[in-house]
């Protein structure tokens, strides 16, 4: 029997603080029975790499929470590349993976550099400012939209449709509750963005309908893979800024390797996602019968992924819970692993990159300048506030 914890990964404690209890999961076992839910969860590197890779084995279709979408009605219609297994999830990812693939990207480069810049020039003769309101989460919302095609109105629902989504792979519970009450009006707006006559050409909404138009998607499934840009494309970039800048905000020596070589801010970021792993954990359920690590789970059981804990477990990590931008951070899952690897990554790294160059031009120091605050989700690992102090020539 594999070793069985009381502890609930969603509660608040665990939230405001889980490194404890991901090192205490690593040391336990390979997998570990959650007693509070009909589930297991992995936290060493090696079967979670191994779980994600083995799609046939671990199935996303139903749901990549902890509820199953067999017995239980997903609150949404489930994406059709999240939450679909082969051959379902093959032509929306191929549509996608063209779409905000490093070639399609190019052409924003520059613009996003440039807006990079002046939002930099904005912001530095302050002095003192909210790394997540003046920062995390102006830059994605400023460049994001735009790119997907979307009208001037309404954007500020963006935020907490996420927030709400990454929140609803969790179970029941508070911050459920609480995002309930604007949900409605949250999904209405989103779910009128996804249609045709709402997107601007030229955007990744655009191309998504013209995908459509060449008969490689239904008009159904076109609506639906707008939404997954909607609702997995804001929040996890403004988290992932986040934490790169609190990282750089509490390592000096970081971030002055930084200045020194503007170039490596895309590998910085990507150690940031590491170390951070803003998106926390991903279910699966099991398809067979399977082993791991010496532990039998039956066919139908739901496992919990904790990319997060895998990102730092020593037995892959040479001291993991250091921000060292000068190790390779390649093979860290906090972007998954196989089929289902973030399809929006060069996205999330050309956003941090424009914005950590433009930083670096001008930002001789930064440091806190108050206790930053963090924000609870079910999924995300995020800050509300980030108080931080700047020195700019
Ligand atoms: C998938 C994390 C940014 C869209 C994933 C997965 C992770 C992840 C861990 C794998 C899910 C699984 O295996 O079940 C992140 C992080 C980001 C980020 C940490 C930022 C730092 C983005 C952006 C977009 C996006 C900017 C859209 C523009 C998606 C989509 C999927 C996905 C559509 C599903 C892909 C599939 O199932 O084939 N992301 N993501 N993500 N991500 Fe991201
Ligand atoms: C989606 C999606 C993809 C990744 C993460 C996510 C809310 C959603 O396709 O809708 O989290």
């Amino acid at each position: 029997m594999a070793p069985t914890t009381d502890v609930d990964p969603f509660s608040t404690e665990v939230l405001a603080d889980p490194l404890p209890w991901q090192s205490w999961l690593r040391e336990a076992g390979p997998l570990v029975r959650l007693a509070r839910y009909d589930a297991h969860v992995m936290g060493r590197y090696d079967e979670v790499r191994a779980a994600l890779a083995d799609w046939q084995r671990f199935q996303s279709a139903a749901g990549v929470g902890v509820a199953n979408f067999l017995t239980e009605e997903p609150w949404r219609p489930p994406s059709l590349l999240l939450e679909a297994d082969p051959p379902h999830h093959d032509a929306p990812r191929a549509v996608l993976s063209r779409i905000l693939g490093p070639r399609a990207l190019r052409r924003l480069r520059q613009a996003w550099f440039a807006d990079a810049e002046a939002l930099v020039d904005e912001v530095v003769s302050e002095g003192e400012l909210d790394a997540v309101t003046d920062l995390a989460q102006v830059f994605p919302l400023r460049v994001f939209p735009d790119a997907v095609g979307l009208g001037e109105r309404g954007r500020e629902h963006l935020l907490p449709y996420g927030d709400f989504a990454f929140n609803a792979f969790g179970p029941h519970n508070d911050l459920v509750q609480r995002g309930t009450e604007g949900i409605g009006e949250h999904s209405a707006w989103v779910g009128e963005q996804c249609r045709r006559e709402s997107l601007a050409p030229g955007g990744f909404g655009a191309a998504i309908w013209a995908a459509a138009d060449r008969g490689e998607l239904t008009r159904e499934q076109a609506q639906l893979v707008v939404r997954s840009l909607l609702t997995a494309g804001v929040d996890t970039t403004v988290h992932g800024i986040g934490a790169v800048l609190h990282a750089f905000a509490t390592n000096p020596a970081q971030w002055r390797r930084l200045r020194d070589d503007p170039g490596s801010a895309r590998t910085a970021f990507d150690e940031a996602v590491r170390w951070e792993s803003p998106v926390q954990t991903f279910f699966r359920t099991t398809t067979e019968p399977v082993e791991i690590g010496g532990e039998r789970l039956p066919a139908g059981a739901k496992v919990m992924m904790s990319l997060a804990s895998a990102n730092r477990d020593p037995r892959r990590w040479h001291r993991p819970d250091e921000f060292d931008s000068s190790r390779d951070p390649s093979g860290h899952l906090g972007f998954g692993m196989g089929i289902h690897q973030c399809v929006g990554q060069h996205i999330a790294r050309l956003e941090s990159e424009a914005l950590l160059t433009a930083l670096a031009r001008r930002v001789t120091d930064i440091e806190l300048a108050g206790e930053p605050v963090r924000h609870l989700n079910n999924t995300l690992r995020a800050w509300e506030s980030l108080p931080i102090r700047i020195t700019s020539r």
